[in-house]
């Protein structure tokens, strides 16, 4: 206990029913000093947060990334004044009072909805519903893997997480709990703030759904409390610790619980309660102290609680200390990849300038994956349902099944977004590098955790193939035209498309680099052949020519009249234009090769101008032109796409659109003569 818990020892001791009407207190209290926020979600969780923090969870607020210690997720992330709260009541240094008097001001560490890295114990960004949920199944399962690997003494941890009407209605959370139904995650335990209120009104307005049956249809184990009765709540926790499956707890509840006119209304949900009704909430629940402040015996008993965790967390310090797998445990939960990893990857890069191989760069991934795969075992696969057409898999990755987490690849199901959702869990949770595939057009199903990935800054890698109409016959469904603006659009996501094996394997290497930042490794189909050879001086080089994002692949002879620029499988195109150019018309014309627009704008602005040139541009990609004007200037050209694509052999569409090296070569003339 320190000095200043010891100074508050209560001398009575404090109700639970207190210890949650602070929590109530400080949420009316910051919602209506900042004039904007959520109180109804945490007055109504006030109870089942209280029985969840004090009697059962494992954190230290002294050491909040202790690995083993449990993982709470805040799904219902508009409630995140619940979430300041306990924080601020559990004592984590950076959550002062002063930090909830701030509530929702710039800078401060309690912003509208919990962020990732603005204040220690955050474990994921909420506010968009079901995301919470889903990322939590990952977080889950990295726990299962991570036991699997290092064992019960060092991984042994339960995921709570709060769920509002809101996150169950999203289809996310339907993806979500199929798959931790079917993966048995026993330690993932979601109370459902079942309070039948969201924005709107009555949920009755817009579902008839019975919750409860759908988490038994898929496997979980269900129980539904009275969410204002602590011992049922500590019950339901007891039990759902005990089984084997994951659990649901339905907590009903009232939204705004203790308001004496607004309680159990939608006006709770998303606006300050006002004087008036603050004042007589007060009255209502016996709270007599002024906005902010907590009695000491209240605040010694949540202070407390604290003892608990960091007595768990000394015993499984010595644990660590004592257990063989120490070493690997460290530097699988530090994140760090060895040394061979990236030696493996520029013996390969050796090799195939070389041999000059021509293959697919979904195929190229999979070769480079086989020498990732085989130097480290921290990396894991998976798709969604497209193993064989993502080219994810590789040798002696065994699958993760039920009851069996010893594996390494993932079968996500038909799932893109819980996919991209659980592996922002597994990278949260730490001890592994997530990469999952999918076609690059349903990019668009994952997009809502793919933005969390970005906005969490986590190294998740997206392994997206087919990336273009180059993908021929599915036609227009599966060609992805605006995917690459949309991508490109969002902020601290690096979307790599390389032109060939050698680009692929360097891109992986990015990736992989990348540790604050997810990556889109954006695939062909078809065959590309090897481009380095292009290259006026030594093909191969240890230099990791994409890390610049753009290079010169081809720089003619002469003075150049023509830049060309291109990406992925047009920068093949893009070579065959420049020697046509060359040799039918005289024309100087460079290749420029940007696999990753990111990386090349943040290169200064003399290298991005040796690249780029004084001479026209053309842009070669077949994706919409949007964002291309950056880097072709006003004076430039674009050959791409205009509309949707076509179902028919990816050759016949090239033409059909226009996209070959006479259409490159014909808007080069036209810039220049
Ligand atoms: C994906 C997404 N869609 C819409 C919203 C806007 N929104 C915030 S809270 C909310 C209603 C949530 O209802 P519920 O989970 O029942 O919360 P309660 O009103 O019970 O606090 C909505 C629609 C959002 N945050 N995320
Ligand atoms: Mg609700």
């Amino acid at each position: 206990m320190n000095s200043q818990a010891a100074a508050l020892k209560p001398v009575a001791a404090v109700s639970e029913r207190d210890m949650a009407n602070a929590i109530r207190a400080l949420a009316m209290d910051s919602v209506q000093k900042a004039n904007s926020g959520h109180p109804g979600m945490p007055m109504g969780m006030a109870d089942v947060a209280t029985v969840l923090f004090s009697r059962f969870i494992n954190i230290d607020p002294s050491a909040p990334h202790w690995p083993d210690r449990d993982r709470f997720v805040l799904s219902a992330g508009h409630g995140s004044m619940l979430q300041y709260a306990l924080h601020y009541l559990l004592g984590f240094e950076d959550m002062r009072i002063e930090e909830l008097q701030r509530f929702r001001q710039l800078g401060s560490r309690t912003a509208g909805h919990p962020e990732y890295g603005h204040a220690l114990g955050i474990e994921t960004t909420t506010g968009p519903l079901g995301q919470g949920i889903s990322t939590a199944v990952g977080m889950a399962l990295a726990e299962r893997m991570l036991a699997a690997r290092h064992g019960a003494d060092l991984v042994d941890h339960f995921t709570y997480v709060i769920a509002g009407d809101g996150c169950l209605q999203e289809g996310i959370s339907h993806e979500a709990i199929d798959l931790a139904g079917h993966l048995k995650l026993s330690r993932l335990i979601v109370f459902w703030d079942d309070n039948a209120i969201s924005i709107d009104g009555p949920t009755s307005l817009s579902t008839s759904m019975d919750q409860p049956a759908r988490f038994k249809a898929a496997g979980w184990h269900v129980q539904s409390v009275d969410g204002h009765d602590t011992e049922a709540v500590a019950a339901a926790i007891e039990a759902a610790q005990q089984s084997d499956r994951p659990s649901l707890i339905a907590c009903r509840t009232v939204i705004g619980k203790g308001a004496p006119n607004l309680g159990g209304s939608e006006k709770t949900h998303g606006a300050p309660l006002g004087d008036a009704e603050i004042a007589a909430t007060r009255e209502n629940i016996g709270w007599a102290y002024a906005p902010f402040e907590v009695p000491d015996d209240i605040l010694f008993t949540w202070r407390e609680i604290a003892e608990r965790g960091q007595a768990a967390r000394h015993a499984w310090e010595q644990r660590l200390a004592a257990s063989p797998r120490r070493e690997a445990f460290e530097s699988a939960v530090a994140g760090d990849l060895p040394d061979a990893v990236f030696e493996a990857l520029g013996a390969f890069r050796k090799e195939h300038v070389e041999k000059a191989t021509k293959v697919a760069t979904r195929k190229a991934s999979e070769m480079a994956l086989g020498a990732i795969n085989a130097a480290t075992d921290l990396t894991v696969g998976g798709s969604a349902d497209l193993t064989h057409s993502n080219l994810t898999i590789t040798k002696g990755m065994d699958r993760i099944a039920p009851d069996d987490y010893a594996g390494r690849y993932i079968h996500y199901g038909i799932r893109e977004h819980g996919m991209a959702a659980a592996m922002n869990g597994i990278a949260l949770h730490g001890g592994f590098v997530p990469y999952g595939g999918t076609f690059l057009c349903f990019a668009d199903y994952a997009r809502g955790a793919m933005r969390l990935s970005a906005l969490m800054g986590q190294r998740v890698v997206y392994v997206m193939t087919h990336d273009s109409i180059g993908l021929g016959e599915d036609g227009p469904t599966h060609q992805p035209v605006e995917h690459l603006a949309m991508l490109r659009a969002t902020p601290n996501l690096n979307v790599f498309r390389p032109a060939d094996i050698i680009e692929t394997a360097e891109c992986w290497e990015l990736a992989l680099k990348s540790k604050n930042r997810p990556s889109v490794l954006v695939l062909s189909r078809q065959n590309l052949p090897m481009l380095r050879q292009a290259l006026s001086d030594e093909p191969h080089s240890d230099e990791n020519r994409s890390s610049q994002g753009a290079y010169i692949l081809r720089e003619p002879a002469e003075h150049r009249a023509v830049t060309l620029i291109a990406t992925g499988s047009e920068v093949e195109i893009a070579v065959t234009a420049a020697e046509r150019l060359e040799t039918e018309h005289g024309i100087a014309a460079a290749v420029v090769s940007m696999p990753c627009w990111e990386l090349f704008e943040e290169q200064d602005a003399d290298y991005r101008k040796s690249v780029l040139g004084s001479a026209p541009r053309v842009a070669v990609e077949a994706a919409a032109r949007l964002g291309w004007d950056r880097w072709v200037g006003d004076t430039g050209a674009f050959v791409g796409m205009a509309g949707f694509g076509a179902s028919a052999p990816a050759p016949d569409l090239y033409r059909h659109f226009d996209i070959t090296p006479e259409a490159v070569a014909a808007a080069a003339l036209k810039l220049i003569i």
